[in-house]
């Protein structure tokens, strides 16, 4: 028989190998020492340090499943989702920098890229000297990205791309910029492009005032006939597969990430009914609170262990895209939940910067509607279920 660990409560750990142990352990040595310090403050300015990209870089943990040929570390997916994990525990603005980075730039460039749009790319994406950004919501195309309007016109040598993104990360830094849009040499089907900075008629205004993911900077991408020479074409995919393939690794990411905030607030929430004194016993000597505790135990190991399953499968080339909204809806609707529980069981000092669990509860709305919202990812599952497109 083993002892019981309360935070580790179905051994997860034992179920990972050594360099998936190490990827963790840099991964959490790393967000502990250095973003832990600095997030308390830079969510109160909403300020984004485009540094964290170099630091990140230097450690690996951008792009970790890109072949080391173009600067990633070939790691698996579980890696991958144990990085989101440690990054989240701290901050979800800061995990969504890296996945961005890692699953909505990277990915897409080494999937649908040509040689050259790999070699050109990735290895300054993977240190972290470029920025990326992934631009698909419009206006008035969100959860049905299909009805963009943002077009590539064919010209002589190139194409020409009229239409504007928004709720874009990390849009206002980027310089890369891959960019979904109708495009009329294909008949309409959509299509990749990659946009560099400073590229006349391309803009990406930040949109401030966030209540929300404020370490991470967010914007729109404002394209007036950008001309795109030939070579800016994602040559490798059509449709809105392509986008979607990307979706796939970033919603995964998530799953492992909201996580890690659950466990923060979970963690935070244990500790601080220990410390704190009411009618004469600790809080966490009442039943009302420990229930509460236990609920979230239970739904993080339950959770942890569904990612951990589609991340071997991910691994393996063997899931389904269904999968990872079960996960994604899952995990990210209970550490909203979790988040939110937590946030009560610090009483007033809950709503304060200092204690951390308003500030996770705060993203993970934001979590909980981006990549997918909650509810079109069971729209998603329902239509798997019944046959019946229910959008
Ligand atoms: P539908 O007819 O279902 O599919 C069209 C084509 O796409 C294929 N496909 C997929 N391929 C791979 N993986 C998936 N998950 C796929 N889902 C669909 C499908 O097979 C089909 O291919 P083909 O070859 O037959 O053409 O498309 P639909 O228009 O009916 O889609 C409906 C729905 C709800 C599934 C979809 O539109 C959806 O998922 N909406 C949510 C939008 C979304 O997730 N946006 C995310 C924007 S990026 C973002 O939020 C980044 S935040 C990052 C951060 O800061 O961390
Ligand atoms: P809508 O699609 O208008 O949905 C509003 C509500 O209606 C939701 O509750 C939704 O569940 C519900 N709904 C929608 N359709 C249906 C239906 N058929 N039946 C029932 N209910 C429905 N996008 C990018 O492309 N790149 C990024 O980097 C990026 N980063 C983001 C960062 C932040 C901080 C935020 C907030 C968003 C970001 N997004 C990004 C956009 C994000 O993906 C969209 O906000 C999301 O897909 C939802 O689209 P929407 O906001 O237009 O909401």
């Amino acid at each position: 028989m083993n002892r019981f660990d309360w935070a580790d409560p179905f051994l997860l750990d034992a179920q990972l190998d050594d360099e998936e142990r190490m990827i963790r352990d840099s991964a959490r040595a790393y967000a502990q020492d250095r973003l832990a310090p600095r997030v308390i403050d830079a969510f109160a300015d909403e300020h984004t340090d485009p540094e964290i990209f170099r630091e990140m870089g230097a450690l690996g943990l951008l792009g970790p499943t890109i072949p080391a040929e173009y600067g990633g570390v070939g790691a698996g997916y579980v890696s991958y989702g144990l990085v989101a994990r440690e990054v989240e525990r701290i901050d979800s603005g800061y995990r969504s920098m890296m996945s961005v980075q890692s699953s909505l730039v990277m990915y897409p460039i080494h999937a649908y890229g040509s040689e050259e749009q790999r070699r050109t790319y990735l290895p300054k994406l993977a240190s972290g000297e470029y920025i990326g950004c992934f631009g698909l919501t419009e206006p008035d195309a969100g959860s049905d990205p299909g009805g963009m309007t943002t077009r590539a016109r064919k010209v002589d040598g190139g194409y020409i791309l009229s239409g504007a993104k928004t709720w874009i990360s990390n849009a206002p830094i980027a310089d890369v910029f891959v960019v979904w849009a109708k495009s009329d040499a294909h008949g309409g089907a959509i299509r990749g492009f990659v946009l560099e900075k400073g590229m006349k008629g391309l803009s990406a205004p930040k949109i401030g005032g966030k209540l929300s993911l404020r370490t991470s900077i967010t914007g729109m991408i404002q394209m007036d006939e950008v001309e795109l020479r030939e070579d800016a074409l994602l040559p490798n995919v059509e449709g809105l597969k392509g986008p979607f393939g990307c979706l796939n690794r970033a919603r995964y990411g998530i799953s492992w990430g909201a996580m890690g905030a659950a466990e923060f607030c979970f963690h935070a929430a244990r500790q601080y009914g220990l410390d704190r004194k009411q009618f004469g016993r600790p809080l966490a000597a009442t039943q009302l609170y420990q229930k509460k505790l236990a609920d979230m135990e239970t739904e993080i190991a339950l959770g942890l262990q569904a990612s951990l399953r589609v991340g071997r499968l991910l691994d393996e080339g063997n899931y389904a895209p269904e999968m990872i909204s079960i996960i994604k809806r899952n995990n990210v609707g209970k550490a909203l939940d979790i988040a939110r529980v937590a946030r009560d069981m610090h009483g007033g000092n809950g709503i304060s910067g200092e204690y951390q669990v308003m500030r996770h509860a705060m993203n993970l709305e934001t979590v909980n509607t981006y990549e997918g919202a909650h509810d079109v990812h069971a729209l998603i599952l329902g239509r798997a279920i019944t046959g019946i497109a229910a959008f």
